[in-house]
């Protein structure tokens, strides 16, 4: 069994394993550490991840990237507008009200939710750490930003359960990095020290997180978590295309938001350019042929692309702000500042955060593998098959979350709602409800404050029904006790239900000074107290945004089948280039080790023949199935036989010469 972490990033997924010596990047099949987070759609399959990438600027409508972005998103949620200005394909209204995007796939119109695009890449994931680690690979830890939402994050379980992973965890990956640090520091504070207190900052491709956690020995907590969720890498890019959309406006009468191949090409352009301005003062951007024909170039100074993110960079204290103020800490309580994400690299951030902690900025980790290796250490601590020194983990919930419930007729001034995980509670975390009834009942669990969730959205998590409550035969209430439990993916769940009874029982009254006095012939003291006592369980049933077991079983299939057919694709590619290739070794043998094993007029026929296939290759058998390229080869082998046949014999003749001289 593998023991596996995936940071799915907006821009790139990056995915550790754990091994005996440790946890390593893995390398996907064209040896890149991180994986494109994109899909693509074409007539005969899919493509994920690099194939993804390879194919974008020509088949854009098909292409869905930012793929995390979606989790969870109803489509009209103003916040997808956003989105739209990334994403090149079309966001469409999908199955269940779920965003979903309009790609072909197959030569038909398609739409897959976004749950479904996650799934994919997921399942690609997967494939690629199995090819590596030549295992199956199911256990797996997953990051997701720590202000997705319930909805949010059950997507994203839900996707790696149609993708066949076992999701062992969903973590923070602000979390997921401070758990990388702490696991692998040897001089963390025990007992009554001082706690370790550190700053994670991550700014990638699209979002900004900073958390703030208290490390001991063995053990962290997290004080507080702020986020700004648009603020990263690709809005430094949108700024820097802004910038030259409008000078080759003016420059080359061209217009690059009317094509979106030329866009492409700007945004291509202007990451580079953005990658340099980190480590130069100033430098060109030169996109060949952006469009009509035009070559474009231009130049940009670091100091004016500041000016250009000026309204990003002003907002780069909010965060930290924030951090310090949800943690009751000043900046001095700060011990170190550990900084990750790819974004991170820009001078004039570095710049800012150093000056408001007015300390200098940690760079201990790795920026890119930070997170991946987090959930990696993550997974080999609850993997029943790693042994690794345990690591307490303790996060907290992003928003408050509220119950509320109808009114009992029989009891009038009951309360109809609850506020039971506050914004910074513990995760995990369980706490037990307490109903009087005498009939079943619903609960209705969601966000207390909806402004404070990620963009316009439902704050509704889920109902819980209560069955087979009844009163007593003294027509009492039944006393029914509800375990609400945030679990370790940082979703809300009524796991399970019981009702007591209420019964006396004689309880020794402990007098006190006489704790350590067993004198055996004084009689203990006693008094009558009330207990509760467990009845038995009542069934919940919940509702949640967690896909439907009928429709998820559909999505798996449908999963299943669309890797087949990859696989089909992949494999027909794989035995036609196998057949070129025999056609081609063949050709040279006849000219070399096979020459002199064949007489002029069988040589002449067999690269006849070896001319033919080749032919047929470029015409009627371009595009076949895999069967006939099989056959194909096997056709040709036949022809050759003979003449391989009388160049072994020799060969094996010789051997048995050497072997016959060594035994002498
Ligand atoms: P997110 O965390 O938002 O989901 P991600 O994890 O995919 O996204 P990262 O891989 O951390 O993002 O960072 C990618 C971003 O960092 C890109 O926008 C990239 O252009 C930017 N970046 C990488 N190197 C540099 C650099 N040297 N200078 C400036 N920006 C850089
Ligand atoms: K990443
Ligand atoms: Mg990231």
């Amino acid at each position: 069994m593998s023991v596996v972490g995936v940071d799915l990033g907006a821009l790139n997924t990056v995915i550790a394993v754990a091994r005996n010596r440790g946890v390593d990047v893995i390398t996907n099949e064209v040896s890149n550490r991180a994986t494109p987070s994109m899909v693509g759609f074409g007539p005969k399959s899919r493509y994920l991840g690099e194939a993804a990438k390879t194919q974008e600027i020509s088949n854009l409508k098909n292409t869905v990237s930012g793929l995390k972005r979606l989790a969870g998103r109803k489509f009209g949620e103003p916040e997808l507008d956003i989105e739209r200005q990334f994403i090149s394909a079309d966001l469409v209204e999908a199955k269940g009200g779920e965003v979903g995007a309009r790609v072909k796939y197959l030569g038909q119109d398609e739409i897959f939710t976004g749950t479904q695009l996650i799934a994919m890449f997921l399942s690609k994931v997967r494939q690629t750490a199995s090819a590596e680690l030549k295992l199956p690979v199911s256990d797996v830890v997953l990051s997701v930003p720590p202000w997705f939402t319930d909805a949010q994050r059950r997507s994203i379980m839900d996707a790696a359960e149609i993708a066949g992973l076992k999701l062992l965890r969903l973590m923070n990956d602000t979390t997921a990095t401070a758990l990388g640090y702490g696991i692998t520091k040897t001089d963390l504070p025990a007992g009554e020290e001082k706690p370790r207190r550190v700053a994670f900052i991550d700014i990638g491709h699209s979002n900004y997180t900073c958390s703030i956690v208290a490390f001991k020995k063995g053990e962290l907590t997290v004080l507080s978590t702020a986020y700004d969720r648009h603020f990263g890498g690709r809005n430094f890019d949108k700024a820097l295309i802004d910038h030259f959309a409008k000078e080759f406006k003016e420059k080359y009468r061209i217009d690059v938001y009317a094509n979106p191949k030329a866009y492409f090409r700007v945004a291509a352009g202007v990451e580079k350019l953005k990658k340099i301005l980190s480590a130069n003062a100033q430098s060109v951007l030169n996109i060949e042929s952006v469009m009509n024909d035009v070559d474009a170039s231009s130049a940009l100074k670091r100091e004016e692309l500041e000016e250009l993110v000026k309204p990003l960079l002003d907002r780069v204290t909010v965060p930290l702000e924030q951090a310090l103020a949800d943690a009751g800490l000043s900046k001095s309580d700060i011990d170190a500042i550990e900084l990750v994400g790819g974004c991170t690299r820009v001078p004039s951030l570095k710049d800012k955060i150093t000056e408001f902690f007015g300390k200098p900025l940690s760079f201990t980790l790795n920026q890119d593998e930070a997170v991946a290796r987090g959930c990696a250490f993550a997974c080999a601590i609850l993997s029943p098959v790693f042994k690794v020194r345990d690591f307490s983990v303790h996060d907290i919930v992003s928003y408050p979350i509220e119950f509320t419930w109808e009114q009992s007729n029989d009891i009038p001034d009951e309360d109809t709602s609850l506020t039971v995980f506050n914004k910074n509670n513990a995760v995990p975390s369980t706490k037990i409800l307490t109903f009087y009834r005498k009939d079943p009942f619903d609960l209705e669990a969601k966000y207390a404050e909806p402004n404070k969730l990620p963009g316009v959205m439902s704050p509704w998590i889920g109902r819980f029904s209560v069955k087979g409550v009844k009163a007593d035969s003294k027509n009492d209430f039944m006393i029914c006790k509800l375990k609400a439990r945030v679990n370790l993916h940082g979703v809300l769940n009524v796991e399970s239900g019981y009702w007591v009874e209420e019964v006396e029982v004689e309880e020794e009254i402990k007098e006190e000074g006489d704790a350590m006095e067993t004198d055996e012939n004084v009689k203990p003291k006693t008094r009558k107290v009330k207990k509760q006592v467990k009845g038995g369980d009542l069934q919940v049933l919940s509702t949640t945004a967690t896909i439907d077991y009928t429709l998820k079983n559909i999505y798996m299939e449908r999963e299943i089948e669309m890797v087949m057919e990859d696989k089909l694709v992949a494999d027909t590619e794989d035995r036609k280039n196998a057949l070129e290739e025999y056609i081609y070794d063949l050709r040279g043998k006849l000219d070399d080790l096979y020459s002199k094993f064949a007489s002029e007029d069988e040589k002449g026929q067999l690269r006849s023949i070896l001319d033919d296939a080749e032919n047929w290759l470029y015409e009627e058998g371009e595009d076949t199935s895999k069967a006939i390229y099989i056959s194909k080869i096997e056709e040709l082998r036949s022809h050759a036989g003979p003449i391989a046949q009388r160049y072994f014999d020799e060969e094996e003749d010789k051997r048995q010469a050497e072997l016959a001289k060594q035994q002498e």
